[in-house]
């Protein structure tokens, strides 16, 4: 897994090239006037595509872009650009994410921001690093927490009210909240002990199969709402520095915003 592992890196570093260099065209809208891909993203999807199942010949793929992937049991899962909307705005932040993902669970992970120079990577069992420089979870408590998270601007008519609720109540009972624009980026922030606590109310798999590996193997901890983190639909994204505060954020989810909300599976665009 040693050379798979700098080859994958090397991959999403040559990726994070073709997102710096490309000036962002937008090819088609998924559903929603916030929701588009970008020709960079489907160029960056077919390259990756390509070399990482001739990286492991009987892997499968699952990309943001396409969802045409059969479960085999090595299953690589692609967000080609988490931030498309940053990317196309010229706003500097967003990342390429590759998971490697066996029978249901991620085994290995790579989140690469290319206008930082920050790759973030982790093996299952073999702890997270950024830059080859081992990190971990902060160990602050709730009341001085920072918070990162988003509000499903791709599902504003179900889910932004709920996300608005709740991220009123965290203000409050926290430190204060950043929003990013990415969430893999956000998850490996809590990651690097930089954010203490990260939620989203419906996430796909793409966006968090190789950061929730990275905060996991930094001593953090990640759910969905109800449960652990479906590799193969989409769900809801807690990620903490704590299980402590895991529990915090899941009661706060639960009192301001209900049980756990379906908007229909992923494949539905
Ligand atoms: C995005 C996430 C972001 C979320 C957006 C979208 P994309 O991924 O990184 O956190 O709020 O709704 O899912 O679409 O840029 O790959």
């Amino acid at each position: 897994m040693e050379d798979i592992i700098n080859s994958v890196i090397g991959l999403a570093k040559r990726a994070g090239d073709m997102m710096r260099t490309e000036a962002p065209v937008i090819s088609r809208f998924k559903g929603s006037k916030e929701n588009y891909a970008t020709e960079t993203d489907e160029s960056i999807q077919r390259f990756l595509k390509k070399e990482l199942l001739a990286l492991l010949p009987g892997s499968s793929f699952m990309g943001e872009e396409g969802h045409d992937y059969s479960k085999s049991d090595l299953l690589w899962i692609v967000d080609p650009i988490d931030g498309t909307v940053n990317y196309a705005r010229g706003l500097s932040m967003s990342v390429v994410s590759i998971a490697l993902v066996k029978d249901g669970s991620a085994v290995m992970g790579v989140v690469h921001n290319p206008y930082l120079d920050h790759t973030f990577h982790a093996e299952k069992g073999r702890g997270a690093f950024l830059n080859g420089e081992r990190i971990q979870v902060s160990d602050v408590k709730r009341e001085n927490a920072l918070v990162s998270t988003a509000w499903c601007a791709y599902e504003k008519d179900e889910l932004a009210h709920p996300s608005f609720r709740i991220s009123e109540r965290l203000h409050r009972d926290c430190s204060d909240i950043r929003r990013f624009g990415t969430a893999a980026y956000e998850m490996c922030l809590v990651a690097k002990g930089s954010i203490d606590m990260y939620f989203e109310m419906l996430l796909r798999p793409w966006d968090y199969a190789a950061a929730s590996l990275i905060v996991e193997e930094a001593g953090g901890v990640c759910s969905s709402i109800d449960g652990p983190l479906d590799m193969f639909d989409q769900c809801g994204v807690l990620a903490c520095n704590t299980a402590e505060n895991l529990d915090y954020l899941k009661k706060v989810i639960k009192e301001e915003a209900g049980a756990k909300r379906d908007t229909g599976s992923i494949w539905r665009d």
